[in-house]
Formats: structure tokens, C-alpha cells, sequence
């Protein structure tokens, strides 16, 4: 398939844009692919997957671009780049692979997207369907051994319902997602490398409520709440008593009860996971749950053996009374402020965290009143740990660490029986590794060799 023949163009040679080639070559649609990096992670995989596909490297060429009769383009590329932004100009119909899984999906989707906390919802419900004896499928942005890329869902046996993560990238290119049932969990600050300001960034992730049937909405975030469509049929959520269709918090006596309406599911105390932000996360799994028709048992046997997530407030170790905890995919602002809470009101002392990375444009200064309240020190890591250390001034002196090994050694030299060490960045982790998996690694290792 050469560039002269082929009129699709796939952009990104990473897990999305794998998955593209693997599906139109299903439906022998001819395709050529352009990265903008010169080594691709996945290069070798392809061409021996695709050893006649044209594939152009190191940069995109406009005249090619302009070429394609379609455009399908990778979550990691934004519609910004001036030769796509171009070739939108010139309306060459540009797309991405939640938009065509969509167009193409014949089952109930459940989507879920929002600033935090999808992974954990996603797996949530994945939990409470297995509990319920549901054939579906799971993928999306979601990355771990049970997700796929969505457009590899649609290559295996059908499914009768598919649970989708979704991402605000992803979303900029979906038309019309069509979910049986959307939910945008909450918004805070990320990716401001990526949108001018918040708006931008919420128009993108509104767009998860386009042509849905049903939404689960936050009350505790207004901007969960769909812009258009209000007379849709909602299930609301939030850590207060709950209405006439909502989810909520009840306390009776000394348990505080996750409740649907009148009905108790499951109390707090049954709960493994622990954080406000936990009981926010059930409370939505819960939802989506009810409005794909699943019973309250299964539910509640789900949620009491679900134990988390890897790399989200994930307990590691205990030395000498110190506990620490890898939170790395806590990679913005909210999350860490989350974790910081969470486990701030989990542990008797007091916590020191490990932050810093990329920024990608964050305003850190929301850090500062949870840092007065739940933080003895606070150690710095990566490119942008000045940065961060100087929206935290005066109120937090932070202290700066080579690598991860040095930060936890000296993460330890501040604490006492009781505290507790926390890795949750804020930050995005690529300056030093891989991905966010593999700084949770490095931090485990780092700990192991504490002992
Ligand atoms: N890139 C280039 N040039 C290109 C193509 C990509 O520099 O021509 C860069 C991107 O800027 C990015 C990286 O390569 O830094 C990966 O981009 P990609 O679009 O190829 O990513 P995929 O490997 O296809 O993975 C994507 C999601 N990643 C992103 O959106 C960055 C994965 O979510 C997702 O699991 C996968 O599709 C399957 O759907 C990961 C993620 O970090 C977990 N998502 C972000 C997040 O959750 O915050 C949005
Ligand atoms: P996402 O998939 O949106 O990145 P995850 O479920 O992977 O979300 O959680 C990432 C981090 O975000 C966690 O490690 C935790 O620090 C934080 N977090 C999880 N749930 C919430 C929530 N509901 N609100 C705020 N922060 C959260």
C-alpha cells in the first residue's frame, strides 16, 4: 500500500495508531502512516505487522498530508499542528479511533472521562459487571492488561456492552460518541501545554455528552453537569445525603453508608480503598452501574473485594513505622491534592511528598493550603521542580532530590513512626521515564533498597 494509492493517513505510530492499522487492514482499506518522530515506539511491531505500508518519519510533510482523503490521528497529536490545522482548513475530514469505534460499535457504550479518578471508575465497573456475569468489553485510554485500544475491541467476538475510557484528546476528535450512558467524573487544571485555558479544555470534555442517552452527573462538580441536553435522564452522585435520584452519603450511628435513594449498598468501613476521592469514584461506578441495569448485589460484592488500582495510592511498604505510598499516576494538580487528603486523613502522622516532572503548564499554588494541613516536607524531583518549588514559596519550603532513589532516602531522613511517604508527582513523568508506570516502579525499587 503506498502513499499513491492509499488515501487514509494515520498520524502516530504509538498504541492508537497500531490499532487504526490493524483495523483498516481488517476491512482492507488502504492506509500509509506519518510520525512526527523519528523512532516511533512501536516501528519494529508495525513494519513487520505492515512490511508494504508506507511510513514517513521524523516530522510530517504537508504536501502529503494534503494528499489524504482522510486523516485519523493519534490522542497524542494536537489538531493545532499546523500542518493538520491546514489540512482541516482545506476539509479534508479529519477523525480519531473513538470516533470511528463509535460509528461502527452496535452495543451500549458506557463512556466515562473527567480530570481524575476514570481509570479507577472504569475498573470499578468492570469489577461490578464481572460480579454480574456481563459480556463486555474495556478499552479506551485506559491502559493495563485487561484494556485494549478501542478500535481493537471491534476485531474481536462482539460484545453486549462496552465500557470506554475516555480522554479529552480522544475527545477533540469524536463527532458524536453516542454513549448509552456519559459521565465527566470532575474538572480540574491539566494539560494547559496542550489548550489556551480551562474552557478549551472543558469544551473538550463536555463533548463526551454528545448524542447520549443517559448521564450520571457530580453534584459536588458543576461542570460534570452536561452544557446541552439537561432533559436528559440522570443519575447524580456527591459525598452529601442524596435526593430523589441520587447517590450520596448517609451517616446512622457510627457507619456512613454509600446509599441509592433509601437504599443502603455498601459502608464506607467495607470499602478497601481508602479517600473522599475513593467514595467519589464508588459512588460514580455505582451509577453508571444502575443505568446499565445491574443489580445492587452484584455491586456490592464488587466494591467490598475492590482493592485499587497500581500506582494510585498504592501502599508499598512499611519501614520502621513509615509507610509509603506510590501514587504516580497522580499526574496533575487535583490528583496529588487528592491523594494528599486522602491519605492525609487515613494516617495517624504526618506525610512528605514526592512531587515534580513536567508541569505541562499547571498552577501549583492549590497545593499549598493541603501542604499546610497534611505535609511535613515536601522533596522535588525532575525538570520542573523549580517551578514548583517556587508557587509553594513561603509558605512551603521544599527541598530538591537527584533521581528518585535520592529523593525517597531523603524523604525518609524527615519522617517519623507514623508518617507517611508519598510519591504523587502533579506532575507528568516523561523527563525521567517512560511513562507513569515506570516512575511507580522506580519508586518501589527505591523503597525496597531502603531496607
Ligand atoms: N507523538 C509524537 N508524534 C506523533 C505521534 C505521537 O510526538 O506523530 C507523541 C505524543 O505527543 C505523545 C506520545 O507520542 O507524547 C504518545 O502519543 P500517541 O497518540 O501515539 O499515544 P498512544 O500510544 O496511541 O496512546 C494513547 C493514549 N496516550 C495519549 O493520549 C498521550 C493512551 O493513554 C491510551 O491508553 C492509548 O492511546 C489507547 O487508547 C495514556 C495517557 O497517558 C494512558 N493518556 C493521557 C492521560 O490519561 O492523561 C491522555
Ligand atoms: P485517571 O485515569 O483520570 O488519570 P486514575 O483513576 O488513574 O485517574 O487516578 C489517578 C490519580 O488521580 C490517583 O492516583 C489519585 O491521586 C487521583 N484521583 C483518583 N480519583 C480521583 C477523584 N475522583 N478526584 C480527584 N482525584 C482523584
Amino acid at each position: 500500500m503506498s502513499a499513491e494509492i492509499a488515501k487514509t493517513l494515520i498520524i502516530g505510530l504509538g498504541e492508537s495508531g497500531l490499532s487504526c492499522a490493524r483495523y483498516l487492514a481488517a476491512r482492507n482499506v488502504a492506509f500509509w502512516v506519518a510520525d512526527s518522530r523519528s523512532k516511533p515506539p512501536n516501528l519494529d511491531d508495525f513494519r513487520s505487522q505492515f512490511p508494504d505500508v508506507d511510513v514517513q518519519l521524523g516530522g510530517f510533510q504537508e504536501s502529503s498530508l494534503l494528499s489524504a482523503s482522510r486523516i485519523i490521528v493519534s490522542p497524542g497529536v494536537s489538531l493545532k499542528t499546523p500542518e493538520l490545522s491546514k489540512a482541516r482548513t482545506l476539509g479534508i475530514p479529519i477523525s480519531g479511533d473513538i470516533d470511528i469505534f463509535s460509528r461502527e460499535v452496535s452495543s451500549p457504550v458506557v463512556a466515562v472521562t473527567g480530570s481524575n479518578g476514570k481509570s479507577t471508575v472504569v475498573e470499578m465497573l468492570a469489577s461490578i459487571l464481572d460480579a454480574a456475569g456481563k459480556n463486555y468489553g474495556l478499552g479506551g485510554n485506559l491502559d493495563g492488561a485487561k484494556a485494549k485500544p478501542a478500535l481493537d475491541l471491534l476485531l474481536e467476538q462482539p460484545k453486549d456492552l462496552y465500557v470506554l475510557e475516555v480522554s479529552s484528546f480522544q475527545l477533540e476528535t469524536t463527532e458524536s460518541l453516542n454513549a448509552e450512558v456519559a459521565v465527566l467524573l470532575n474538572i480540574s487544571m491539566d494539560h494547559m501545554d496542550r489548550y489556551v485555558d480551562m474552557d478549551e479544555y472543558l469544551g473538550a470534555k463536555q463533548r463526551i455528552f454528545r448524542g447520549c442517552k443517559k448521564v450520571v452527573i457530580n453534584r459536588d462538580d458543576p461542570h460534570s453537569v452536561p452544557e446541552h441536553g439537561l432533559a436528559l435522564p440522570r443519575i447524580d452522585f456527591g459525598l452529601d445525603r442524596p435526593g430523589a435520584n441520587g447517590l450520596g452519603l448517609q451517616q446512622e450511628g457510627e457507619d456512613q453508608y454509600l446509599v441509592f435513594q433509601f437504599e443502603k449498598i455498601i459502608s464506607v468501613s467495607g470499602l478497601k480503598i481508602f479517600g473522599q476521592h475513593n467514595i467519589a469514584n464508588c459512588l460514580a461506578a455505582i451509577g453508571l452501574a444502575l443505568s446499565v441495569g445491574v443489580e445492587v448485589k452484584a455491586i456490592r460484592k464488587a466494591l467490598m473485594g475492590f482493592s485499587g488500582l497500581p500506582h494510585r495510592c498504592e501502599k508499598v511498604a512499611n519501614i520502621a513505622g513509615v509507610e509509603f505510598y506510590n501514587d504516580s499516576k497522580g499526574t496533575n494538580v487535583g490528583a496529588t491534592v487528592a491523594a494528599l487528603e486522602g491519605l492525609g486523613s487515613h494516617i495517624e502522622g504526618q506525610i512528605i511528598l514526592i512531587a515534580g516532572g513536567v508541569s505541562k503548564g499547571a498552577d501549583f499554588r492549590s497545593l499549598v493550603p493541603v501542604l499546610s494541613r497534611w505535609g511535613k516536607k515536601v522533596v522535588l524531583i525532575g525538570k520542573d521542580a523549580k517551578e514548583l518549588a517556587s508557587a509553594l514559596r513561603p509558605k512551603t519550603q521544599a527541598v530538591f532530590a537527584r533521581d528518585m532513589h535520592d529523593a525517597v532516602t531523603v524523604a525518609l531522613s524527615y519522617a517519623a513512626p507514623g508518617d507517611a511517604v508519598l510519591l504523587s508527582p502533579a506532575c507528568a513523568s516523561f523527563d525521567m521515564f517512560a511513562n507513569y508506570r515506570e516512575r511507580g516502579q522506580s519508586f518501589i525499587r527505591s523503597v525496597g533498597q531502603l531496607q
